[in-house]
């Protein structure tokens, strides 16, 4: 392999959900110019890539997750004039541009699936998964099969012209691509080669552990995604990546982080294996689902799992469909700036490639939300009425609904302390957070959080040990994640108090050379404070 296809191995990757990140033309919606303006800003956080969340024309069920034209761009967010000028003056500024592929699934709105419905005749039928419905015991009609959206409810829809159902493992909207027809391959080839040729570095590659489905039988009832045996990390995804990968990725050299639901370690060691994809998103370390193991002892057990296991990660908290982290995994009220920077600590210092998620280099908390209106995320909207269905009250409804949903990580980039947080002078499409008075860029970069990104991130590209360096993890409190990241004659020690309550340290700090602290003064004692995070440097003799 080239040498120049491993740039991702010394990157720090930074995602900007375009529709909340600055909106250029006061409008209340993010768009392309409103980034162009921020990549200064990039610059200085020394980010070497923007994962763009998409900005492809749709009629935004999904907020772009749910595609009708994969070569054009969504006009509330600009047009491809402005994308190319995006890639040339990131590019200009030694910033990669990887777009935000969405292949399982496109827009009903899309003219493939317009066709389908409109004319079964045409070809475009078999672009997408088409069932007779199957029958009850009392001879009435019902779905195909058991298989349930990842988003609730049935994963087939009837389309009454046809009285046949089509598959959609998410919102009716998003019709799921049929990959048994090898003209689905080819059209994805020709999407991908499009976007190489404007100069883009790689694809972030959504749900891309389900595209093909083995079977359509009748799944084991799950919580989310009834009949996932049949369509997670199957074989036939995997002979579908390899072709991708053969024909077009590798020649081209670009770059992949495929993002993979309900992924096992032991699926991510296969599609990393070299000629799918160079990288996974897990989220075994961010509680997919309901669990009672803490979130924090999830997140130190299941990153010590893959971090062993995996030889290069991706390292993340945080993305458009999470909470934000320092609500849910630190502490946003008594220690804002201890935990937000210990989250910082271990995204910026563990092995793998770092992706950090617009606002959590600020510290950006969730929202209080009070009511279902506030919701723009389908995802609310469903569990809202399912609990509402269930008889819970009103309030519980809501508090559920937000819990789960999506929309406490879309709330607009809180830039400034003044009106609409500087996101934009028009009303914006989401509330900004009230909280921006207080967490914001401008203060945020003076002795804040973002300024701790900026020293953390320009340590991590100087001492080739924590970016590229072996890991070694030591024995400590289950509240404390503690690491060696070492190579010739470096070794760094990373200790992180993930809890708020004082834990022992598991190696001693008095004497030691501390140079990275959370702290403003080192501590006395062996002791651990709240959230306290330490980088120590320890020089080997040779
Ligand atoms: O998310 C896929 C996915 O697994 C989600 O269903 C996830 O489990 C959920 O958001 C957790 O709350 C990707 C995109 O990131 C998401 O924004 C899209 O809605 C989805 O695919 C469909 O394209
Ligand atoms: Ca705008």
């Amino acid at each position: 392999m080239k040498d120049s296809s491993k740039w991702w191995k010394n990157a720090v990757i930074y995602q900007v959900y375009p529709r909340s990140f600055n909106d250029s033309n006061s409008d209340g919606i993010g768009d392309i110019r409103g980034i162009i303006e921020k990549l200064e800003y990039l610059k200085e956080l020394d980010v070497d890539a923007i994962w763009l969340s998409p900005v492809y024309t749709s009629p935004n069920n999904d907020f772009g997750y749910d595609i009708a034209d994969y070569k054009n761009i969504n006009p509330e967010y600009g047009t491809i004039d402005d994308m190319k000028d995006l890639i040339k003056e990131a590019s200009s500024l030694g910033i990669r541009i990887i777009m935000d592929l969405v292949i399982n699934h496109t827009s009903n709105q899309h003219h493939w699936f317009k066709e389908a419905v409109a004319n079964p005749e045409s070809k475009y039928r078999n672009y997408y998964i088409w069932q007779n419905g199957a029958k009850n015991i009392f001879g009435k009609e019902k779905a195909p099969n058991n298989w349930t959206s990842f988003f609730t409810g049935p994963a087939w829809t009837k389309d009454e012209k046809s009285g046949q159902y089509y598959l959609h493992l998410f919102t009716k909207q998003q019709p799921d691509l049929n990959y048994r027809n090898p003209e689905v391959i080819e059209e994805v080839k020709q999407i991908l080669n499009f976007w190489l040729d404007l100069g883009v570095a790689g694809f972030r590659c959504d749900v891309i552990n389900i595209l093909y489905k083995e079977s359509f039988r009748n799944g084991k009832r799950q919580s989310a995604g009834t009949g996932r045996e049949f369509f997670l990390s199957t074989p036939g995804t995997h002979k579908i990546l390899k072709h991708l990968n053969k024909e077009v990725l590798r020649p081209r050299d670009a770059f992949t982080v495929g993002e993979a639901t309900f992924a096992t370690l032991q699926h991510a060691q296969e599609f990393t294996s070299g000629d799918e994809l160079d990288t996974i998103f897990g989220f075994e370390h961010l509680q997919h689902g309901v669990s009672l193991q803490s979130r924090s002892k999830r997140l130190r057990d299941a990153t010590i799992k893959w971090q062993s296991g995996l030889d290069w990660n991706t390292v993340f908290i945080e993305n458009h469909d999470q909470p934000r982290s320092v609500s849910v995994l630190g502490n946003d009220k008594s220690y804002h700036y201890e935990s937000s920077t210990m989250l910082a600590t271990y995204t910026l210092t563990l092995r793998g490639t770092p992706f950090i998620y617009q606002g959590q280099e600020i510290g950006m908390t969730n929202y209080p939300f009070s009511s279902i209106e506030q919701a723009k995320d389908p995802v609310t909207k469903f569990i809202y009425n399912i609990a509402r269905r269930s008889l819970l009250a009103k309030n519980l409804a809501t508090k559920m609904a937000f819990s789960i949903g999506r929309d406490n990580a879309r709330t607009p980039m809180q830039w400034t302390p003044s009106l609409n947080a500087g996101f934009s002078a028009a009303e914006p499409w989401m509330p900004v957070n009230p909280n921006h008075i207080n967490i914001n860029v401008e203060q945020s970069s003076k002795e804040g959080t973002l300024s701790y990104y900026k020293d953390l991130i320009k340590l991590r590209k100087t001492e080739p040990a924590l970016n590229s360096g072996e890991i070694k993890f030591l024995e400590s409190d289950t509240k404390v994640l503690a690491f060696n990241r070492y190579s010739s004659g470096e070794i760094f020690t990373i200790i992180l108090n993930m809890s708020s309550r004082e834990v022992p340290a598991p190696v001693r700090l008095s004497g030691a050379n501390i140079i990275m602290s959370n702290y403003s003064k080192p501590s006395h004692t062996d002791t651990l404070r709240p959230y306290e995070s330490l980088i120590i440097k320890t020089t080997k003799l040779q």
